[in-house]
């Protein structure tokens, strides 16, 4: 059988010369209008990335290669006896382009096994940082003492020619996305389990190991971990934690300290920290009204007590989407399969059914619906993960699929280094008054 490299090599060659023929044909061809406001207000609603492996639809939601969550959890391979799909046929896909077989999945799933070798100064370095230092803070920089293991810095360092690039970067990706489970879970047992740590199981997927080597054996634990690593893995281009890693990346940093810049971003409260607000949030919503279940109406005055101090109901609203996250009805649908009877999943839900009208009735949120993060703690909890602060940690490994798919897209193609041009107020105001041009270079 062919190897992943190969075959990423036969489609990229492809795409390359179908890109550059487009853009002779049609490089001139106007995308978009960019207003001033969009400039000040987080470049909202601006075309400017191309990112091959997921495309995001204001109303539909994430569609990776064109396939919409519900289908890939038909058309994936699972594990045995398993219904949710492996996150590593997810990424052959994100990466080739083709729905992988069984046996392609399988292939990956050794191929990472076989590269998921932690170094020994990994461990150190976590060892190094307090415990109470945050499990993100460790991840990064459990990643970043990875970067000595890069085969395109040590090759870049000898000299490369341009065309090779993406070979040491496709290398690289696969080794760190190999690692990161492993990574995870010694941060978690580390921090929360009394240092004591449990060794890979080399008959595992990617995902039923992660889950194993922080010690859940649940069956169905493992089955959300493939389904969380599935649907967090990806979200176009444009969100910080892909944005990041792409532009980081653009200057010809490696995979590990573009990764590692992607998940700095991953860990802020209006992103990938979002998921642990929620559970944070749900947890003091309950001990202050003193009940597990709180009904609609005390989960109302809740919601009202947050916006009144100036805070944002997290899990709720998103730059993109304009309707309900289908990567949160995805995991609704796993929560009334597995466990429809749990307190604080029902919580989630009947937080779904008073938040966003509330919202709404403010005038100013463009999109009141729930995204992925305002469920996902709840499934962890029900399987006694109830450190919140790790959960986006989860969020991280799972992301570094797509990410890192991308990123050797990105070499690939020959994408160039980023630079967009920026102003000033001033240049701003002048240009207004008609007093000169701010574009240009
Ligand atoms: N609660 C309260 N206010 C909110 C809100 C929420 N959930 N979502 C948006 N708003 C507010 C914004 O803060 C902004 O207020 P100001 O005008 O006073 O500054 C206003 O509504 C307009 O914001 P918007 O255009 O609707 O939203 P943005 O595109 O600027 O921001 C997001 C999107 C996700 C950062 C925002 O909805 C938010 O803060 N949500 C809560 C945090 C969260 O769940 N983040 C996770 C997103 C998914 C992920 O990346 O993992």
């Amino acid at each position: 059988m062919e190897s992943l490299k190969e075959r990423f090599k036969v489609k990229s060659e492809a795409a390359s010369t179908e890109i550059k023929t487009l853009l002779k044909e049609n490089g001139n061809k106007i995308i978009g209008e960019v207003t001033l406001s969009q400039i000040y207000q987080g470049m909202r609603g601006i075309t400017g990335i191309v990112s091959e492996t997921s495309l995001l639809d204001a109303q539909e939601g994430i569609r990776f290669r064109g396939y919409s969550i519900p289908e890939l959890q038909e058309k994936l391979p699972k594990a045995q006896n398993g219904s949710e799909p492996l996150p590593e046929g997810l990424f052959f896909l994100m990466l080739i382009g083709e729905l992988p077989t069984q046996e392609d999945v399988e292939m990956v799933t050794s191929v990472l096994q076989r590269r998921s070798h932690v170094p020994n100064h990994v461990f150190d370095t976590i060892d190094a940082l307090p415990t109470t230092a945050h499990p993100m803070t460790m991840f990064v920089t459990a990643i970043m003492a990875l970067q000595t293991e890069s085969n395109f810095a040590r090759a870049y360092a000898k000299g490369i020619n341009k065309k090779d690039y993406w070979e040491y970067i496709f290398e690289d990706s696969m080794d760190l996305i190999a690692r990161l489970p492993r990574i995870a879970a010694y941060i978690y047992r580390r921090k929360y389990k009394n240092n004591e740590h449990i060794q890979p199981n080399g008959l595992l997927d990617w995902a039923g190991n992660l889950a194993h080597m922080m010690g859940y054996e649940d069956e169905s634990f493992r089955e959300l971990m493939r389904l969380y690593m599935t649907i967090h893995a990806d979200h176009e281009g444009g969100n910080v934690s892909a944005h990041t890693t792409h532009l980081v990346g653009s200057a010809l940093s490696d995979p590990y300290l573009s990764f590692a810049a992607g998940m700095n971003g991953l860990a802020g409260p209006l992103h990938g920290l979002a998921n642990q607000e929620v559970i944070k949030w749900i947890f003091e919503m309950r001990e202050e009204i003193g009940s597990e279940k709180p009904t609609p109406q005390q989960i109302a005055d809740y919601v009202q007590k947050t916006l009144t101090a100036g805070k944002v109901v997290p899990g709720y609203g998103h730059a993109v989407l304009r309707k309900t996250d289908p990567r949160f009805t995805a995991q609704m649908e796993f929560g009334k399969k597995h466990l429809p009877d749990d307190p604080l999943v029902q919580t989630v839900w009947n937080i779904y059914e008073t938040v966003p009208p509330i919202l709404q009735s403010l005038g100013k949120i463009k999109n009141p619906w729930p995204n992925v993060d305002a469920h996902s703690g709840a499934l962890l909890v029900h399987y006694g993960l109830v450190e919140y602060e790790f959960y986006t940690v989860l969020f991280g490994v799972s992301r570094a699929l797509g990410v890192l798919a991308s990123l050797c897209w990105d070499r690939a193609l020959g994408f160039p280094i980023e630079r967009p041009k920026s102003v000033t107020t001033e240049s701003v105001k002048s240009w207004l008054k008609g007093e000169g041009e701010i574009w240009g270079d």
